[in-house]
């Protein structure tokens, strides 16, 4: 069965010399489905011209909603945050909120370490830092609180803008290992978070790449992706660590602004397919999977070429409506490593 691996693509990848790479994937639990997001089914969206076209968009946010988020080890020694208790995985689950929708996350702590929840982007009081610091963290065995909240856009008195809290942002823990959560980020304790505009246009699916040091959402092999041709397909990437990283697509472009897409005919976002990203910035954005370009395999990795050698790559495979690949036959296709893939359950947003 290993000589199935004799693509010219995949010897590209030096895959042969991560040997531990498919044990890696094994014991990464499938990616939880994403968060709901609460909101009222006859929103509409906001007068853009994704309601013309029959696309999913963000409704407008509800009341207060909570989540539990469970911290826990993994069974090859890592840590991660899941929806459910038993059900970690790294990176940890995508949650998303709306502007002006607050989000309470109560974290239940399994492992055996002390351990936090701090955000990236969203409104919170210091009790919900989670820092030592400020006495927000949970020890093992406990639960807590933590309230995020997020605003929409808006006029200071002084005739400033004030911005709204949408974005592509992340969360982690901030307290394993040392008081900046060193020990929590490299283990895995960190996970994609969206803050949408009512609007929105929403994904078919969204794709996680976290660049943590020098693994692909802590595997030494970065992880392969597939989407159908025609999907609208969700990139967040986040880096942690101690080392910058270019993310780069094949086949694929994308606007350097807040959604990755232009927002009229006289945006002058730069296009890009390839962006330079440090320890706990993120971005995101959306494409039309093989849109101009057709199905194929399209690798995604960092352009950094030491970083790339060594496993920082992976595949992004877009299938025909039949589920091929032109050129490739079903064994040569990756897909079974999905870490960081979620699949959209949007109904009524
Ligand atoms: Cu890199």
């Amino acid at each position: 069965m290993i000589e199935k691996n004799t693509d010219v693509t995949r010897r590209l990848f030096s895959r042969r010399a991560f040997a531990t790479t498919a044990a890696t994937a094994a014991a990464v639990a499938p990616f939880a489905v994403a968060s709901q997001v609460t909101a009222s089914p006859t929103a509409k969206a906001a007068g853009t011209t994704a309601a013309r076209a029959g696309v999913k968009t963000a409704g407008t946010p509800g009341d207060v909603r909570r989540i539990t988020l469970y911290a826990e080890k993994l069974p090859d020694g890592q840590l991660g945050y899941g929806l459910e208790a038993g059900k970690p995985t790294i990176p940890g689950p995508l949650i998303e909120m709306i502007e002006g929708e607050t989000l309470e996350i109560e974290l239940v702590n399994n492992t055996d370490v002390t351990a936090s929840l701090h955000a990236h982007g969203v409104d919170y009081e210091t009790s919900s830092d989670g820092t030592r610091m400020n006495d927000s963290v949970v020890q093992p065995g406990g639960r807590y609180v933590y309230t995020w909240r997020t605003h929409t856009p808006g006029d200071r008195p002084d005739g400033t803008i004030e911005p709204g809290s949408a974005g592509y942002w992340h969360y982690h823990d901030h307290v394993v290992g040392t008081d900046h959560g060193t020990g929590g980020i490299l283990r895995g304790l960190y996970g994609p978070l969206v803050v949408r505009r009512t609007g929105d246009i929403l994904p078919d699916k969204t794709l996680t790449v976290v660049f943590n040091d020098m693994k692909t959402n802590n595997l030494t092999q970065a992880p392969d992706f597939t989407a159908k041709l025609g999907e609208r397909v969700e990139f967040i990437v986040i880096a942690h660590g101690n080392l910058f990283h270019t993310f780069h697509i094949h086949g694929h472009r994308w606007a350097d602004n807040r959604t990755g897409m232009l927002q009229g005919p006289k945006d002058q976002s730069r296009i890009i397919d390839t962006k330079t990203t440090g320890p706990a910035e993120s971005f995101g954005f959306q494409v039309i999977a093989g849109e101009h370009v057709g199905p194929g395999m399209w690798m995604y990795h960092c352009h950094v070429q030491s970083h790339s050698d060594m496993g920082m790559a992976g595949m992004f495979t877009v299938t025909d409506a039949n589920g091929n690949v032109p050129g490739h036959s079903m064994d040569d296709m990756p897909g079974h490593s999905m870490s960081g893939m979620s699949g959209h359950s949007m109904d009524g947003m």
